[in-house]
């Protein structure tokens, strides 16, 4: 049957850049995430090019002849990989006729489409236009070059304001309001005192909301998308020995998370920055779920946690069928605990963990 909603949905190419053919593999990897990122959107990923160069073309960023070609691949979007500047973007738009988009447009894009509260909906639309008013700089070049869909629309299908003067005036606007949300979640955290507080983080797609819903009746939403959890949600839990915890469920990590959201996202962060214990997530069942870890520390050294109380949460361990890797990965990291949030499986271990630091938290 001729399905209208998928026909309306925008096309989209996908293009990584490599320096050397061997880093090929990693792309594709990259790009397969890239991918999934591109149908959380709302797109319809067609095809991926990988485009080999010693260096980036400053014009074309992978190359004048090779984006000529693109002109005839039949898509709406041209996603790149990575972060395209804004006269990349021109360049490319004009030679191909399409929509030109980056890796942190589409995040920027999913994390609008998911911002359900209040303050996450502040907090994605103030990334949204930073990013842009970066690429206004110094061009006459108005957003509005990019009609509609993916890429234009902030929290709510709201269309983002595109007129500089009109963007300052917004971002000053959405500044206050923020300052006061971090009032409120602050006052909520003093009334805390006492209690454990217990912050799960770690790459998107983890398992973090699944593992907030095996410990605690939370109903968080879980689904195997990327970026299904923009809000913090806290709830309570309590160990096998009677003692209780708040646990605290927040947004997933992922690779070349844009400066902006991190910097927006501080306040929702903070939830995570001020819990007396991190459990960071793993999905051992991803192919690279060391460089997604890798990832994971990287954004806990910029908010200055990795010294801080941390577990290492192994999780899906109930996918993993190779016994050698999982001894492995075992004696590689003796303090780590191995669950699946799924199957249920090493939970109380966990909560044993839990109970330890609880026992340090109240000398
Ligand atoms: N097999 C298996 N699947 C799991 C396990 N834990 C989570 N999942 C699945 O992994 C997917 C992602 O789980 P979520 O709990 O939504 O992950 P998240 O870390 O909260 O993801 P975001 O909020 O999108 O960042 C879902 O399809 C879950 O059912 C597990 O232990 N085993
Ligand atoms: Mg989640």
């Amino acid at each position: 049957m001729f399905n209208v909603k998928e026909d309306l949905k925008e096309r989209a190419l996908l293009v990584g850049l490599v320096r050397k053919s061997t880093d090929k593999e990693k792309e594709l990897h990259e790009l397969n995430e890239l991918e999934a990122l591109a149908k959380t959107a709302g797109a319809v990923p067609v095809e991926k090019i990988i485009q080999i160069r010693d260096k980036v073309d400053p014009a074309y960023f992978i190359g004048k002849g090779k984006a000529k070609t693109l002109y005839d691949i039949d898509v709406e979007i041209i996603l790149f990989n990575e972060s395209l500047s804004p006269s990349q973007i021109i360049n490319l738009e004009e030679l191909t006729q399409k929509k030109v988009l980056d890796r942190q447009d589409i995040i920027l894009d999913i994390f609008a489409q998911h911002a359900r509260t209040k303050s996450a909906k502040i907090e994605v639309e103030l990334a949204q236009l930073n990013y842009n008013l970066t690429r206004l700089k110094g061009y006459g070049h108005e957003l509005s070059r990019l009609g509609g869909g993916i890429g234009t629309r902030g929290p709510g299908e709201k269309k983002l304001e595109v007129d500089r003067r009109k963007i300052r005036k917004r971002i000053d606007h959405l500044k206050k309001e923020l300052k006061k949300v971090e009032r409120t979640r602050e006052i909520q955290r003093s009334h805390r005192d006492g209690i454990l507080t217990v912050a799960i983080l770690g790459y998107t797609n983890s398992g973090k909301s699944t593992l907030l819903n095996a410990f605690t009746n939370a109903n968080a939403s879980v689904n195997d998308q990327l970026f299904v959890t923009l809000d913090p949600l806290t709830r309570k839990g309590i160990t096998n020995k009677e003692n209780r915890f708040l646990l605290i469920d927040t947004v997933g990590f992922i690779r070349g998370i844009p400066t902006q959201i991190m910097a927006s996202f501080k306040s929702t962060l903070e939830e995570a920055i001020k819990a007396n214990i991190r459990l960071i997530m793993v999905d051992i069942s991803s192919e690279k779920f060391d460089e997604e870890l890798k990832e994971t520390v990287k954004v806990m050294e910029q908010l200055n946690i990795i010294e801080a109380d941390n577990i290492l949460v192994f999780n899906k361990v109930d996918r993993v069928v190779d016994s050698t890797f999982l001894n492995h990965l075992k004696r590689q990291n003796p303090d780590a605990v191995f669950i699946s949030a799924k199957k249920k499986i090493g939970l109380n271990n966990l909560l044993d963990r839990i109970d330890d630091y609880k026992k340090r938290f109240r000398n």
